[in-house]
């Protein structure tokens, strides 16, 4: 006999709910496919506003479509107002446009809603190859709109050196932009120093005044298209569950260097495609 797999038509679900909102990935490394994998393997179940289509595959961005703004917005309203969402995120939000419509609809859906939701931003501005997704009208939408209702704002050295206009190089120079950028926006800010390429990757929380490291030894030789997103939806779910911030950012860090260390490879003719292994 199979294992009772059904409920009672009366059972409740406790299962924590987090919302995604971000592009989607058609080689499903990155985007939404990244963030609901993460959820699932999380223990979380997800939810999606889908704000563009990108046709890519790693190392190669190929064309990006975005939704149109009211459908982005149409989708976060039905969800919000329908399912007890724990957190939110955002990924690639394409066009200032859909920026601004993003962080209109979630303000709003803040006021309907009795509690807080926390809300990690993950500013994505240039994919792992470079590519860049956002066109700079939105850097300013982002700074200007988004930025002020984040919880906890995410960006790699890349992304947080564009958003100061600095240059970031080491590590003294990674805890001034942590300070500046949480001062800058009122949020905690989580820099994610991987880029740096030491034996470690470590990354610098500035919350509440207070900075701490989280640090992994840095895994090499592997095209690790999707983990800014994944570490993103890490968080978040851990946020959904009733994790604190330093918790959840704890063990998302170990979920995505797992996820790094025990990739996925597969020979296709004479090269080879690499994907971050989810199921962990
Ligand atoms: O890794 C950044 C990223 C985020 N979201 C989507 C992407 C990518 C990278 O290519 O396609 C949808």
């Amino acid at each position: 006999m199979g294992k009772q797999r059904s409920r009672g038509s009366d059972s409740v679900s406790t299962v924590p709910v987090a919302l995604t909102v971000a592009g989607s990935d058609c080689s499903a490394g990155a985007g939404i496919q990244a963030d609901l994998k993460t959820f699932t393997a999380l223990g979380v179940y997800g939810l999606t506003a889908v704000t563009c289509i990108v046709a890519e595959v790693p190392g190669k961005v190929s064309r990006i479509e975005p939704v149109t703004a009211r459908m982005v917005r149409e989708q976060i309203e039905v969800l919000l107002k329908n399912f007890r969402v724990g957190a939110i995120k955002t990924g690639l939000l394409c066009s200032a446009e859909i920026v601004c419509a993003v962080a209109q609809t979630i303000q709003e859906g803040k006021k309907k809603t009795a509690r807080s939701i926390p809300f990690v931003v993950d500013p994505v501005m240039i994919a792992t190859s470079g590519d860049n997704l956002l066109d700079p009208e939105a850097v300013e939408a982002y700074k200007n709109k988004l930025f002020p209702l984040a919880t906890l704002i995410t960006p790699n050295l890349d992304e947080a050196a564009l958003l100061l206009e600095t240059t970031i190089i080491d590590r003294k120079q990674m805890e001034n932009a942590a300070k500046a950028l949480a001062k800058k926006y009122h949020a905690s800010i989580l820099l994610k120093g991987g880029h740096l390429r030491g034996d470690n990757a470590i990354d610098l929380l500035f919350h509440q005044g207070e900075l701490t490291e989280f640090s992994a030894p840095f895994v090499r030789g592997v095209e690790t298209h999707g983990t800014g997103c994944t570490y993103s939806a890490a968080i978040t779910a851990g946020l959904a569950s009733g994790f604190s911030l330093e918790q959840a950012i704890k063990r998302s860090k170990k979920f995505v260097t797992e996820s790094i260390a025990l990739h996925l490879r597969w020979k296709c003719g004479s090269t080879e495609i690499d994907a971050l292994n989810h199921s962990i």
